[in-house]
């Protein structure tokens, strides 16, 4: 298939109006034009390291936030049912990992030229740099938010720049980037982050830093990309992710993090990765979809107070 032929197949409209879609049928915009939010999931994982999985995260994402309650009780808010579009899977390229990135790539660029806030749910990790490439493009000055257990700055990983242990790495020359929560890291990294002067908060040091979303914030751009890869969070609460580390972040204080971006920078794209579902648990996929909820709530309620 040409590349003319894959792009065409991209057109959002034929892509909307997913068998399951984010937040249930209330929640659903009836139409491209009347949604404010493009859910893209993206089943998808192939340079995963250790466990596989993933490719299954973004259908149990959709699943679970059927049963969410679409009133947010933080904020008050009613989410009306006008605003969420969500997009059916994007078909898998099983040609190379590059090849799917640049699928990513092709269909954000197409959702931010409709206007619509892109969400994408995944799958792994080296996907984000799709959607990092395609806002970068479009706006100026981009900071990029990581949170991540791992790093991911490798220059190469098992032969290829196109893994998730290099996503990051490659992201960082499409905006200036901010990890945080990462507690997996190697010499090489470590190296390459200070030498490029790339702020890194490990987890172990924000542990004794009480009010350091603030300081991360004040990192930030005006405008922001959020990547969230779930390891970030301590695998006591998010077991369900392909390469777990210990310790981590917790539920309340990633909220807070998420309400302050949203509040103080013009967040303009965010995804949630690496969800790989364990049958008979259910309770990561519900994390995931409400963290999904949540940031669609921090990031619309400024506009107009309702998503
Ligand atoms: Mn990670």
């Amino acid at each position: 298939m040409s590349a003319a032929q894959n792009n065409e197949r991209l057109s959002v409209e034929p892509l909307m109006g997913a068998a399951l879609s984010f937040g249930g049928r209330d929640a659903a915009a009836p139409d491209l034009e009347s949604a404010q939010v493009a859910i893209i999931p993206v089943p998808y994982d192939s340079t995963t390291t250790y466990l596989p999985g993933t490719r299954h995260g973004p259908i149990a994402i959709l699943r679970a936030s059927q049963q969410l309650e679409l009133f947010d009780e933080e904020t008050s808010q009613e989410i009306l049912p006008k605003g969420i579009g969500t997009l059916e899977e994007l078909e898998v390229d099983v040609g190379s990992p590059r090849a799917m990135v640049d699928r990513v790539r092709s269909l954000a660029e197409k959702i931010l030229d409709y206007g619509l806030f892109p969400l994408m749910l995944g799958g792994e990790h080296l996907l984000s740099l799709g959607m990092i490439q395609a806002t970068a493009e479009r706006l100026d000055d981009l900071s990029i938010l990581q949170l991540d257990a791992h790093a991911d700055l490798r220059e190469t990983y098992q032969g290829t720049r196109f893994s998730n242990a290099c996503a990051m790495r490659l992201a960082s020359g499409h905006g200036n980037l901010i990890s945080v929560g990462v507690r997996s890291i190697s010499a090489e990294e470590h190296r390459w982050a200070r030498d490029h002067r790339v702020p890194i908060y490990y987890a172990t040091d924000l542990r004794e830093q009480p009010n350091w979303q603030e300081e991360v914030v004040a990192r930030l751009g005006p405008r922001v990309y959020i990547t969230i890869d779930l390891d970030v969070f301590d695998p006591a609460i998010m077991p369900a992710v392909g390469t777990p580390e210990p310790g981590g972040l917790g539920w309340y204080e990633v909220l807070d993090l998420l309400r302050l971006v949203s509040r103080d920078r013009r967040v303009v794209g965010a995804d949630i990765m690496e969800l790989c579902p364990h049958p008979g648990n259910i309770a990561p996929d519900f994390f995931a979809a409400k963290l999904a909820l949540k940031l669609l709530v921090y990031c619309f309620q400024q506009t107009d107070g309702q998503l």
